[in-house]
């Protein structure tokens, strides 16, 4: 037998799980960059030693001839948390369901501030400014948004243009997935999911940040999908750390994005060695 985990919903003593409560941004300072540079490696191996800078010099005629040098670089850092984060809000009706609530022991709530026992903030969005028209969504790995427990998991997420985002139903319940990007060009969805039903595939065109996934049958389930035209970006995890892998070379505004804490930018430039840029939000 399926359940619909009810449809029954008492909300109106938190009335904010039934919206969207993207607040204001707001952009912080910049922070200066630091460039961390790898010791240079100047010597060859002993032995055959004209044999070896015979060879080694081929392959650098070869490399030019080719316009094949190129260097790339990881952006990494720390997001760090300062003050103290406001309450999470219980999802009291999730337990007033009960199909959802029998998933559970006491009651969850949301994690809009994923401060890490060191101070490191988590489900921050971190991306090139401007970078576009270098997606290579359509031949990378889908990512997958997970319905369990009646909640989204993850609730941050970020793919690049064209690449699958799989939306897969693990509960015993039907859940309703409704998309609604504002983006033009980036298609709407609204579609049943029964327990056991296939994945449903999604894919969008455009860039776009924070497009809103909602259950319509448990309108406190929410999720956040941003879309980026590139390759370039990264989500801090638990400790607040990130790594944008491969950059090119180039100078860059790197900003750091948290759903309700706003943006932060902070110049970059990206040479042969990896760069370090750390971002705090600091709340009263
Ligand atoms: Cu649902």
């Amino acid at each position: 037998m399926i359940k619909t985990c009810g449809n029954i919903l008492l909300v109106d003593d938190n009335p904010e799980l039934l919206t969207d409560p993207t607040k204001p941004t707001k952009h912080g300072d910049e922070v200066p960059s630091s460039l961390n540079h790898r010791p240079m490696k100047n010597k060859l191996p002993t032995g055959n030693h004209m044999y070896m800078k015979q060879i080694v010099t081929w392959l650098t005629i070869g490399l030019l001839g080719a316009g094949q040098i190129a260097f790339a670089a990881d952006i990494v850092g720390t997001i760090t948390f300062k003050g103290t984060p406001p309450p999470e809000i219980p999802y009291t009706p999730l337990m007033q369901n009960s199909s959802c609530a029998a998933m559970y022991t006491t009651t969850p709530t949301t994690h809009f501030y994923k401060v890490g026992p060191k101070g490191g903030l988590g489900d921050v969005v971190v991306f090139l400014k401007g970078v576009t028209g270098q997606s290579t969504g359509a031949g990378t790995a889908p990512v997958v948004l997970d319905q369990k427990g009646c909640l989204y998991k993850p609730t941050i997420l970020a793919i690049q243009t064209n690449q699958k985002l799989i939306v897969r139903n693990s509960d015993s319940c039907v859940h309703n997935v409704h998309v609604t990007p504002k983006v033009p060009g980036n298609p709407m969805h609204n579609d049943v999911q029964m327990p056991g039903g296939a994945d449903l595939t999604y894919t969008f065109p455009k860039p776009e940040k924070f497009i809103t996934f909602r259950c319509d049958i448990h309108p406190w389930m929410f999720a956040w999908v941003s879309v980026f035209d590139s390759p370039y970006y990264a989500i801090s995890d638990q400790e607040g750390k990130f790594v944008i892998k491969n950059v090119p070379p180039g100078k860059y505004t790197l900003v750091a994005d948290h759903r309700k804490l706003g943006m932060q930018t902070a110049k970059v430039e990206v040479k042969d060695s990896n760069v370090t840029q750390n971002f705090t939000f600091h709340v009263k």
